[in-house]
């Protein structure tokens, strides 16, 4: 304890310049996140934290990854990684709250909220704490942001404070580091070059073509161009390029954008993922401009956590076509589900279902509301909540419509491919075969902790190149409704309250009324309207969505709703 004391002392909170109230740490979306001058204290006690975390399993090793992601370069930030590579319990965010906020002075406040931390388990959890005695540990990484260095060094510090074994991974994409935390825990290699190596030979396994489709297609899937990858100006610039070596000898190649090694690189500004589906535009740097019409492209976000793909325009003056979040789980639930069927009768009880938010494109929900039978799941914005729900299913496929998520099979749906696989083998039933493989091969190709742009890339190609589709994949399923996300910035977006899911705003009184009378006077059914308002986690603005029929329905009810969350909210 008096170690801590004095360490904290050393990493004093910030004071606001004015000599105002002291900054109040508040745990958002995806973990702490503001201008990263003000961070030192906060990324010392959440190293401090993800070392409880070690200590309340046992040992096993946690993580910490200091980025701000998708923010401006200005940002940076703190996500906390649990053993087995999934974000911290939504339980411990007012405990570390509580730490963050504590006076350097007040050692004891902020001892007693890491004892709270080191004691949290659920029930499983706990008895493989019991059973493990690991010397405790965690893993550091940070992206490329300026101010990443001091504040990892800060986050250091805080896990030696604690007496608990910290290691620096460097600079590494936030599904990287979730992924080393979850490989060391089992017992898996967790280098670089092992985290490319299981990604990479998940993708050569399901591309790998039998003898049927090299007579019937020879070469044809071996044609498709350079995959053009913008970059955002961050981490993922590396790191493509280390799985792009890994991938090329199966033919798989990458033509990277925005690597941030240019003079005129500069983070998320102007390019990345949250720009291009927000404004549906092409990156602005990185020479987009002039790439054929049509072609085909993928945008990631700062920490390589995102991925979205687009098309450039066909012809001049045209927006680009948005292939987003909602579009990849379709075509991943589409081809998962596709081989459940196939493996059948081998293959029984296991069912495919997805997972999104309230801003998953209205058009996508009623697809994938007559495809499944019944409607997807809907959660709160945030990668925690759609990753726990989707945890609950047999194949849950989780996105968010900027391209956070994945596919995750539970272990019982895992086991259930394995033996049906065996039987099909033994009866040499091929075409089952083949199916329950690639659902094998998927789950290789696929980071098991967390979404990842890399490997949401390499699973997206490889159902292309299974499925051969070459052409377009705008639109493949359904079209989308207009649709138009708006940042509002108000005096204290703490005042919106939303319930159900984010879809109804109970706070302030009259803002629910009046979004409905505004939806309702441009005749809500007809033209397929749809509208709500909450506060962001991660920014300081609220964020409104407005998705109709038509683009001038969706201004007008934009502009209307703006209005009166300035009003409201002053
Ligand atoms: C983070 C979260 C995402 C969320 C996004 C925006 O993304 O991980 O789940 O969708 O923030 O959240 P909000 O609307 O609350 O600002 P990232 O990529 O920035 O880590």
């Amino acid at each position: 304890a008096q170690t801590y004391a004095k360490a904290t002392r050393d990493h004093p909170l910030p004071t606001e310049s004015d000599g105002g109230a002291p900054i109040q740490f508040s745990y958002g979306t995806a973990g702490f996140r503001t201008r990263a001058e003000i961070l030192h204290s906060t990324c010392f006690r959440a190293g401090a934290l993800a070392a409880a975390r070690s200590l309340a399993h046992g040992g096993q090793t946690t993580g910490i990854v200091i980025t701000a992601s998708h923010n401006p370069a200005r940002d940076n930030g703190v996500k906390l990684v649990e053993p087995n590579g999934g974000t911290m319990p939504m339980a411990l965010e007012s405990v570390a709250e509580a730490l963050a906020n504590a006076s350097e002075a007040d050692a004891e406040a902020q001892i007693a909220a890491l004892g709270e931390a080191a004691r949290m388990v659920d029930a499983s959890a706990a008895a493989a704490a019991r059973a493990s005695d690991r010397k405790p540990r965690v893993f550091v990484a940070r992206d490329t942001r300026a101010s990443g260095r001091a504040l990892a060094d800060a986050a250091l510090a805080g896990i030696r404070a604690m007496g608990v074994e910290a290691v620096d991974r460097g600079v590494a994409t936030t599904p990287q580091l979730h992924y080393y935390v979850l490989a060391t825990n089992t017992g898996a290699p967790d280098a670089e070059a092992d985290y490319y190596a299981r990604l990479a030979a998940g993708y050569a396994a399901l591309t790998e073509k039998d003898e049927d489709d090299m007579t019937e297609t020879e070469n044809d899937t071996d044609n498709f161009p350079p995959l053009v990858i913008d970059c955002a100006d961050g981490v993922g610039g590396d790191k493509l390029a280390g799985l792009s070596e890994a991938v090329e000898s199966y033919g798989l190649r990458f033509d990277l954008r925005n690597r941030g090694n240019a003079a005129d690189s500069s983070l998320n500004d102007g390019v990345g993922s949250d720009l291009v589906q927000k404004a549906r535009t092409p990156p602005m740097r990185g020479g987009f401009e002039s790439l054929e019409p049509g072609t085909r492209c993928v945008s990631v976000d700062g920490d390589a956590d995102r991925l979205i793909y687009f098309e450039t325009p066909r012809s001049p003056g045209e927006p680009i076509a948005l292939v987003d979040g909602d579009q990849i789980a379709v075509l991943i639930a589409d081809f998962l589900g596709e081989m459940v069927r196939e493996a059948e009768p081998y293959l029984t009880d296991v069912r495919v279902g997805v997972v999104q938010t309230a801003y998953a494109n209205g058009a996508s929900t009623k697809f994938l509301t007559e495809r499944l039978g019944e409607p997807p799941a809907c959660v709160p914005t945030g990668v925690k909540h759609l990753h726990h729900k989707a945890e609950e299913m047999d194949i849950g496929v989780y996105f968010e419509s900027n391209g956070h998520g994945t596919a995750l099979f539970s272990p019982a749906a895992s086991k259930a491919i394995e033996e049906a696989t065996v039987e099909a083998l033994t009866q040499r039933a091929m075409p089952q075969v083949k199916a329950l493989l690639a659902l094998t091969h998927a789950q290789r190709c696929i980071n098991p902790a967390v979404g990842d742009a890399m490997s949401g890339i390499l699973l997206v190609e490889a159902i292309l190149r299974v499925r051969k589709i070459k052409g377009s994949i705008a639109n493949l399923y359904y079209t989308d409704l207009s649709s138009r996300q708006t940042k509002v910035v108000v005096r204290d977006r703490t005042t919106i309250k939303t319930v159900d899911a984010e879809r109804t705003c109970e706070k302030p009184p009259g803002l629910q009324e009046a979004i409905e009378k505004i939806l309702d006077d441009e005749g809500r059914e007809k033209v397929r309207g749809r509208a709500f308002v909450r506060p962001s986690g991660t920014e300081d603005c609220v964020r409104v969505y407005v998705e109709a029929t038509d683009e001038a329905t969706v201004g007008r009810v934009t502009d209307a709703i703006v209005e009166k969350v300035r009003d409201l909210c002053a």
